[in-house]
């Protein structure tokens, strides 16, 4: 069987999000600096629309967290590309605390003349206030926690941990940690199916088949190697439709319900989770604009022999 895999539109915008919008409204003119914090696999279809217009009030600055999961190169240039268009931006591991010196750099930078009055009248004492944001499960929490070296805001491998704004105090900075938001309705479904495949949406409202095969088919053009290699495919296998893949996958893990029929959505959570947890390797799923790349930069474009 075939399976449509277009047959739902992904759609997540609920009430507390939309109230979260508001509450950053409210509370951007009373910061300093806003992170705008990206998953650095996803730096497009996880910059959220809605919180670009309320920071725009404020220094902004871009964070690429997550990077230990995205291909190190990609990322590179995605930070080139936001830099050049004028664009503070970083990229970082908030779980391995890695890059957190950087954006402390990269913040005195935005705010440099600011600080520099704080020097003038003598108040340079006072907390820098940070706004931390981004979509749900980008890893805001665990950003906080690492740039104030110690477990303040709870974190967990799910969207919408977050529930109300809370204010963290490291050192010369007060962080205000918010819940995560989307916007209402995503620009294509490879935005909304980008937003899935990380965790950004909650599981449950999703067919995870739907999910495991879109992705299957993003791998199929963009990491086919890394496919072949983790579920033991030959070219054959990978030339099949997502479906037919999926339960090729599914098969070789002997994941078989009674009459040899495999299941396929154990198969399916098994596809999502292993990419999630990057044990098919590094993987962007985006790269920044065609004629924005440094040249050679080829990113994931992998030939199959
Ligand atoms: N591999 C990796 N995982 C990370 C990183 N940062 C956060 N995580 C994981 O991502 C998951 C979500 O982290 P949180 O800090 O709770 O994310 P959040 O943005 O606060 O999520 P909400 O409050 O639900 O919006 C957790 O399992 C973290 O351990 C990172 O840099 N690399
Ligand atoms: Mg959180």
């Amino acid at each position: 069987m075939s399976e449509n895999i277009n047959h739902k539109q992904i759609h997540w915008f609920p009430g507390h999000m939309m109230k979260t919008l508001r509450v950053m409204e409210q509370s951007v003119r009373g910061v300093d600096v806003v992170l705008e914090l990206l998953d650095a696999r996803i730096p497009h279809s996880s910059l959220n629309p809605e919180v670009e217009r309320i920071a725009r009030v404020r220094p902004r600055l871009y964070v690429l967290n997550k990077s230990d999961l995205a291909d190190p190169e990609i990322t590179r240039c995605w930070v080139d590309y936001y830099r050049r268009g004028g664009n503070g931006c970083v990229a970082i591991s908030s779980k391995q605390r890695a890059g957190i010196g950087d954006v402390k750099k990269a913040i005195d930078r935005e705010l440099a003349d600011l600080l520099a009055r704080r020097t003038e009248k003598g108040t340079l004492g006072a907390a820098i206030r940070i706004m931390v944001t981004g979509i749900p499960n980008v890893g805001k929490s665990t950003f906080i926690n690492s740039f104030a070296g110690a477990a303040r805001a709870q974190t967990a491998d799910r969207p919408g941990v977050t529930r109300g704004k809370q204010w963290v105090r490291a050192g010369g900075y007060d962080l205000l940690d918010m819940p995560g938001v989307l916007w209402k309705k995503f620009e294509n479904q490879t935005v909304a199916s980008n937003l899935a495949f990380i965790g950004s949406i909650r599981d449950d409202i999703l067919d995870v088949e739907a999910l495991a095969c879109n992705l299957l088919a993003q791998l199929q053009q963009t990491a086919a190697l890394r496919l072949i290699e983790r579920y033991k495919l030959d070219g054959d296998d990978l030339a099949q439709e997502p479906y037919e893949l999926l339960e090729t996958i599914g098969r070789r893990r002997g994941m078989l319900m009674s009459g040899g029929v495999v299941n396929t959505e154990r198969a399916a959570v098994t596809v999502v989770d292993e990419f999630r947890d990057s044990k098919l390797g590094r993987i962007s799923l985006e790269q920044p604009p065609r004629e924005e790349l440094p040249a050679g930069a080829d990113g994931e474009a992998e030939a199959v022999q």
